[in-house]
């Protein structure tokens, strides 16, 4: 990669990524770079931000954790490290704001971030599992969530709060869900969540709570706007404030999806056979069982090639050759499920006020040359 001068408003970013916002920072690569490894390495890695990046000292910050335990904790990070076993996750973070820009041509949605195909990246973490952390701790009678809160600032209807959420217990206690500590080999970097982040390996990004702070076990979800009023499907506007979706279900696993990287849209190709890639994920990033594609905007389908994954909890990314004809054409892609659970069709039955989560088939078009 070309070196350039130091640019503190990228932090530490490749040069190329596409920035949404420069503050809050919101970024992620373009579709060329996006899936060309497995592993995204740390400087092409999606960022999302809903506040400025807090500066935290490692060496001062505390962790408490505490509500429904028998023994409230408070560690600092050489504790933690020094008593809990660590552990190692490849996990695949995909904001529910992907694909938006697609619903936003469907249907206004007002003052959200028009993301495309950037954000959602494959990392490797290593930290220690919150399940050790909540046995030691001890869940009380009642326990049912965990919810985290970060460091950060963020202003939203006149108040300034910290980000959080919450997960259900259940998958709380799971192998895969840690509290990071490392990214890619290195210490995780504070655009990240320095000096620790959750990492829920399947849900959205939103839950993977950056610049972790507190963790409280709870008998109900968090109350946290991010949690109780945001990141929730809603499918109707509500009269009255119209970009409110309190109202909607909240989002916790990903959905199933599969998405083209390449060709771009609005691509020139010749007559004859086309290679398609991209990646898929199951729901909540378990693996798809099969990934079609079209090149005749959804009459026929051919089967993907579907590489390895990194991980148990990360994108599968495929492949396949399929046949173009003269004019303007459209290259689709759907995935199943073992259980032939399939993808909605069309964008309009995925359309919601917020513009998250959307799973619709992926729809490309494209020229192509006779
Ligand atoms: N404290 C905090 N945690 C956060 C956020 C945030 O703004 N503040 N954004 C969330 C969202 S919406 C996503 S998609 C992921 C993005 O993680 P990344 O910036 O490491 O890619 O972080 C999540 N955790
Ligand atoms: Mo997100």
């Amino acid at each position: 990669m070309t070196s350039r001068p130091a640019d503190n408003s990228l932090h530490g970013k490749h040069h190329g990524l596409r920035v949404r916002e420069a503050e809050p920072f919101n970024a992620g690569p373009p579709q060329e770079l996006l899936g060309e490894q497995a592993m995204t390495p740390t400087e092409l890695f999606f960022s999302r931000n809903h506040g400025p990046v807090p500066a935290v000292d490692a060496a001062q910050w505390r962790l408490r954790i505490g509500g429904l335990v028998r023994q409230p904790m408070e560690y600092s990070l050489e504790e933690l490290q020094r008593q809990f076993p660590h552990r190692t996750v490849a996990a695949t973070l995909v904001c529910a704001g992907l694909r938006r820009d697609e619903l936003m041509k469907v249907r206004e949605i007002r003052g959200e971030l028009p993301w495309g195909l950037e954000p959602v990246s494959t990392g490797g973490f290593a930290g220690i599992a919150l399940r050790d952390l909540l046995l030691a701790a001890g869940p009380a009678d009642g326990a049912a969530h965990v919810g985290f809160a970060g460091l950060d600032r963020v202003e939203r209807k006149q108040r300034t709060f910290g980000f959080g959420g919450s997960i259900p217990l259940a998958k709380a206690l799971s192998d895969e869900v840690l509290l990071a500590f490392e990214m890619n080999g290195a210490p995780l970097p504070a655009i990240h969540g320095g000096p620790v982040r959750m990492i829920v390996p399947g849900y959205i990004g939103a839950r993977s709570v950056k610049w972790l702070s507190e963790i409280e076990v709870r008998s109900v979800p968090s109350e946290n706007y991010f949690q109780a009023e945001a990141y929730r499907v809603l499918r109707e506007v509500r009269d009255g404030d119209a970009r409110d979706v309190t109202a909607g279900e909240a989002l916790s696993e990903i959905p199933l999806n599969a998405v083209i990287l390449s060709p771009a849209q609005g691509r020139r190709v010749a007559a004859g056979t086309i290679e398609v890639t991209g990646w898929a994920c199951g729901r909540g990033c378990r693996r798809p069982a099969r990934i079609e594609v079209s090149g005749d905007n959804g009459r026929t389908w051919a089967d993907a090639t579907v590489d390895e994954p990194a991980g148990e909890w990360t994108w599968v990314r495929w492949h396949a050759e399929v046949a173009v004809a003269a004019g303007p054409q459209a290259v689709v892609a759907r995935a199943w499920e073992r259980d032939g659970t399939g993808q909605p069709e069309t964008l309009a039955e995925v359309w919601n006020v917020k513009g998250y989560v959307n799973n619709a088939w992926h729809r490309v078009p494209i020229e192509v040359m006779g």
